[in-house]
């Protein structure tokens, strides 16, 4: 039976504060802050652990080789000698954003029966458009199976950032599904990261059939206001739609299609006039995970939706009524929020019979307590952004990620 495995990317070693994507504003106010890679990890783990809890298969994803000196020696430099802002952007640990990975699409809804799964390739942003090679190999590793196709990124100039702009609502996760596909437009405040065009490409690639699938315009008020992914102002799960009223350009034109295609759709919208679209962005109360545990659905928000009044009085005036979602739990992620990813932004979400996917990349509370125990001893505690060009710091970051994989038996992961 498939059923949904959130993949969480593990938080590197090098994760830092250096305020490289403009329109994430928690990312650009934290530019310069000193960060804790063993605490955020620590925090990630901590959250897979509660998902495991819940009864919710759960897998990994690594954290890409950093400093990436392939990509520096592209750019015809090395880490000692590359200017500043390159040298900050081939280190980012931003490939923990695993919702950032790869567009992925379940068997139930392609037309030749295969889970498809596309590298996104971040074009948007300096930093992150060298993870798509990395994630590849990590995707053709875990997803070896002929039940899966593992396609390479869409070529630029389209911009895709994956599963951040990505929804699927079905009957139940291994039902066929609406799949929908949410782009921007540029000409904004901040860069509309997902172009249509991309999303076309991906839909094709995934052999959808285009009677289900729906191509949606992101709001501009959003993107400016701080949605640089869609995934900031909505979420999905199974029939449930929960979205800010502000998150789509033609709301009603996208909801009436999607009563069409799935006339058991359960939308929960947030009026504006409860929480603001800025509330919704601090706080990210919808790049929760929206998960079906044990039949119930369960929204798991970070600990900033808990400490905004209006978004924690808007949750618990919906538990108190008859609405879809019946349970809340609150995470820990904040080393991750400080840089804008919440928990939705750092889990892929892939419907499978895990008995096809390569073990290594599942885990268990065993496994965890491995990952655990090498995060303890060898990621570094702090960052300051004056150590960023710290030749002993790098090293280690580098021995840290070596350890890892050699824990988990993935050393065959090279790095060319
Ligand atoms: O792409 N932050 C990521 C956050 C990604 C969140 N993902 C989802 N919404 N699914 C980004 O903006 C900040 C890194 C820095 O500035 O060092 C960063 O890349």
């Amino acid at each position: 039976m498939p059923v949904e495995i959130n993949f969480d990317g593990i938080v590197g070693p090098s994760h830092n504060y250096a305020g490289l994507s403009p329109g994430n504003l928690a990312a650009t106010r934290n530019a310069g802050a000193v960060s804790h890679p063993r605490a955020a990890a620590l925090q990630g783990i901590a959250k897979m652990r509660a998902n495991l809890a819940l009864g919710l298969p759960q897998g990994i994803l690594l954290p890409h080789p950093r400093p990436d000196h392939l990509w520096l020696s592209a750019l015809a430099t090395d880490y000692d000698r590359a200017p500043e802002h390159l040298r900050a952007q081939s280190l980012s640990a931003s490939a923990m954003w695993a919702a950032n990975a790869a567009t992925v699409s379940p068997a139930a809804d392609t037309t030749d029966g295969v889970c498809h799964l596309t590298v996104a390739n971040l074009l948007t942003m300096p930093h992150r458009s060298h993870e798509a090679r990395h994630t590849l190999r990590q995707l053709i590793l875990a997803f070896a199976d002929p039940s899966f196709l593992v396609h390479g990124p869409v070529p630029a100039p389209f911009g895709d950032e994956g599963a951040a702009n990505h929804m699927r609502l079905c009957a139940e996760h291994g039902a066929p599904g609406v799949e929908v596909f949410v782009y921007g437009v540029p000409g904004g405040a901040f860069p509309a990261r997902q172009h249509r065009e991309a999303s076309e490409a991906i839909a094709r690639a995934h052999r959808l059939d285009p009677a289900g699938t729906l191509f949606v315009q992101q709001s501009r008020a959003a993107i400016d206001a701080g949605a640089f992914h869609n995934d900031v102002v909505a979420v999905a799960n199974e029939r449930v739609l929960f979205a800010h009223e502000q998150a789509f350009e033609d709301r009603d034109g996208f909801y009436a299609d999607l009563r069409r295609l799935l006339p058991e759709v359960e939308i929960v919208e947030v009026p504006a006039d409860r929480v603001g679209l800025a509330d919704a962005i601090a706080s990210y109360l919808f790049n929760a995970q929206l998960v079906t545990a044990s039949g119930v659905q369960t929204l798991i928000v970070p600990g900033e939706a808990r400490d905004n009044p209006r978004v924690w009085a808007w949750l618990q005036e919906h538990l108190a009524g008859n609405g879809p979602i019946r349970r809340v739990e609150v995470v820990d992620v904040r080393e991750s929020m400080a840089n804008g990813g919440g928990p939705a932004c750092l889990r892929l979400r892939v419907v499978a019979d895990p008995a096809m996917v390569d073990p290594r990349f599942l885990v268990d509370d065993a496994r965890l307590d491995t990952i655990a125990a090498v995060v303890r001893e060898h990621w570094p505690e702090a960052i300051a952004a004056a150590e960023i060009g710290d030749r002993a710091l790098i090293g280690r970051i580098e021995r840290a990620r070596q350890a890892l994989l050699e824990a988990l038996d993935l050393v065959g992961l090279i790095d060319t």
